[in-house]
């Protein structure tokens, strides 16, 4: 082994897409250890290719979805995270730290259940350092009215006011704003049901989110309740939407002119 090749991956650090393959060895690992939906690789595929018409960074929108992200979450009553099989397998120490730096408690919430999975995740995020996961007892929990998903099966997400749903199949957001709960919602799809549905929608790579997240928490923990509402109510989702589709617009169109000059070579 060269001192470049990462341990387990035989992935080269000088690869050029090594950060990205790291991702997928940690989704692959993640279900071998049944953490992970099988259909959660063919999930992580689609999120890679949204991520590359986005530039593979946290764009200006996603900054400003995620400042009003942490203000809601700030003031939240009763806030919650959901957890599903690929966010504990990609980001599990950054959701242990995001939970305890905003006294917010991870709820694992899947659409694959399957027996182990649960116990698995839980594992994973206690071994990250998480200490309030729920979501864990299926006997005290309870259903989301209107949806027929297993994801239906809520222990805290049930009573909470504000729950963050990174990465996720369509239909609970809409479920959870018919109920009247505010969503922030982690999508590389800006045009998927969850991101359409959301209150605020988060168009980025939750690999890059939760860190950034982290460091606004830090920040906006300093500030003032009304600062945080102000930065919530100066937030449009709508628009903010309508701008990532243009970025992405913008990204493609110069990316059609750089191919062309290799083309024409
Ligand atoms: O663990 P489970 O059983 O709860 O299942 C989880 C998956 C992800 C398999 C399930 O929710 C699913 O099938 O989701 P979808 O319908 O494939 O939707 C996933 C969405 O997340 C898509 O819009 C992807 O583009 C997006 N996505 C994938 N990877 C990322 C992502 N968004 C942000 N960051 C990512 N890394």
């Amino acid at each position: 082994m060269t001192p470049n090749e990462n341990k387990n991956q035989s992935v080269p650090i000088t690869h050029p897409r090594y950060s990205s393959l790291k991702y997928r060895h940690k989704i692959i690992e993640g279900m071998k250890s049944l953490v992970v939906a099988e259909a959660g690789l063919i999930a992580h595929g689609r999120g890679e290719c949204f991520d590359y018409i986005i530039g593979e960074k946290t764009n200006k929108t996603a900054k400003e979805a995620i400042n009003a992200a942490v203000a809601s979450l700030l003031i939240a009553k009763k806030p919650v995270i959901s957890v599903n099989g690929n966010i504990a397998a990609l980001v599990p120490k950054e959701l242990a730290d995001l939970s305890k730096l905003l006294e917010i408690p991870l709820e694992i919430n899947l659409f694959y259940r399957k027996e182990g999975r649960v116990k698995a995740i839980i594992e994973v995020l206690k071994s990250a350092g998480a200490t309030d996961i729920r979501g864990t007892n299926e006997d005290a929990m309870t259903e989301l009215g209107g949806l027929e998903s297993n994801r239906r099966k809520v222990d805290l997400i049930g009573k909470a006011d504000v729950v963050m749903v990174p990465l996720e199949d369509g239909d609970r957001t809409e479920a959870l704003k018919k109920l009247n709960k505010k969503v922030i919602a982690i999508d590389l799809n800006p045009l998927s049901r969850t991101a359409l549905w959301a209150d605020i929608t988060i168009v980025d790579n939750v690999i890059r989110t939760l860190p950034e997240m982290i460091e606004t928490a830090k920040n906006f923990k300093k500030l003032k309740t009304n600062e945080l509402l102000e930065i919530i109510s100066n937030f449009d989702n709508k628009l903010n939407i309508q701008k990532t589709l243009d970025l992405i617009i913008e990204y493609i169109t110069t990316q059609k002119k750089e191919a062309f000059k290799i083309l024409e070579q």
